[in-house]
């Protein structure tokens, strides 16, 4: 028996800077974000990773409702991201977001790559700062908030390299999205992460500062490439990156100076988090929230208390440049 080999239809190439990419994109809008984006007012999209994974039990809970609270106080409509039983959904209801912070759910953690075999299996899940980006946009989100960036990880003791480079990197570097978060945390190499952000053709920019931060820490000791001081400012060079690229944009806002951890203790963290990786082989997708966990309870939840406020006002600050990017 033969196979009659099927005409090839050639499709058209979909338009790479579609107005409104969601109009074809299978995500699942709230309704507040669907009238909010349609009528061109401001959304921040938020991911879920940061809470499932990142914070707590409880916590994460409070942290979610005080992210969405400061994002409708500066004038803008909090769109919560995540996976649930197969459908992306762009903006949480709050029995929705209860889900993504109970324990008991056990969601996974999806990197962009994880989104097709997870929506075609019907499975659920939180989404990292590369999967949150690439739905935020075939939502038509254009500015997100999050805590820190996934990053290059530093190689154990003896090693030159692990080859684990966080997906958001990659992603970053093909997603029109502004990215507002701390830095990357120093359990990452943050020149190397800085190095492939430069390869992506992804803007840096330091709000306020001229040396990187690094999450718990205001500074990284490294120059930012591009200082701004206002939110009006970050729209004016997003606008015009965007004229000449599909690329992302990271805008880099330091931890509120009152919120710093204290650098010995950090140091002194950071070094029992990296052995405590290297001896349990704890490898990929675990290596940072067994490292956040270890931050957490061994500094009696300071680095808890630095890493909401940092998210808060990384929230504050996306949704002022979502606002002016409104207008
Ligand atoms: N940074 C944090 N908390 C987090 C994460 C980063 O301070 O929970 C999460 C984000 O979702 C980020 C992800 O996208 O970790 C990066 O993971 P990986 O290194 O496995 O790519
Ligand atoms: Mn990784």
């Amino acid at each position: 028996m033969t196979s009659t080999p099927r005409p090839a239809t050639p499709r058209p190439a979909a338009p790479r800077h579609a107005a409104n990419p969601a109009a074809d994109a299978p995500v699942t809008l709230s309704t507040e974000v669907a009238e909010a984006r349609d009528a061109g007012a401001a959304v921040v999209a938020l991911e879920s990773t940061i809470l499932s994974h990142g914070l707590p039990a409880g916590r994460n809970l409070e942290v979610a409702a005080r992210l969405e609270d400061t994002v409708r106080r500066a004038g803008a409509v909090p769109a919560t991201i995540a996976v649930l039983d197969g459908t992306p959904q762009v903006g949480l209801t709050a029995a929705q977001l209860e889900r993504v912070c109970s324990a008991d759910e056990e969601l996974d953690k999806l990197s962009a790559r994880d989104l097709g075999p997870t929506l075609a299996a019907g499975r659920s899940g939180a989404t990292t700062v590369a999967s949150t980006s690439v739905l935020a946009h075939a939502a038509g989100i254009g500015v997100f908030a999050t805590g820190g960036l996934g990053g290059v990880h530093l190689p154990p003791p003896g090693a030159t390299t692990t080859w684990d480079v966080s997906a958001d990197l990659g992603v970053l570097g093909r997603t029109p999205i502004l990215v507002v978060c701390s830095g990357m945390k120093s359990i990452l190499d943050i020149p190397a992460t800085l190095e492939v952000l430069e390869t992506g053709s992804v803007p840096v920019l330091g709000y306020g500062v001229d040396e990187f931060p690094a999450f718990y820490l205001r500074s990284s000791g490294l120059p930012v490439p591009h200082r701004v001081d206002s939110p009006g400012q970050v729209a004016g060079a997003m606008t015009a990156h965007r004229a000449f690229s599909s690329a992302g944009m990271l805008l880099a806002n330091p931890i509120p100076a009152e919120a710093e951890m204290d650098r010995e203790l950090h140091d002194r963290l950071l070094a029992e988090g990296l052995a405590k990786v290297g001896e349990a082989a704890v490898s990929g997708a675990d290596v940072t929230p067994v490292l956040l966990e270890h931050f957490h309870t061994a500094s009696g939840g300071v680095s808890l208390d630095a890493n909401e406020e940092l998210v808060v006002a990384n929230a504050e600050l996306a949704s002022r440049v979502a606002v002016e990017l409104a207008r």
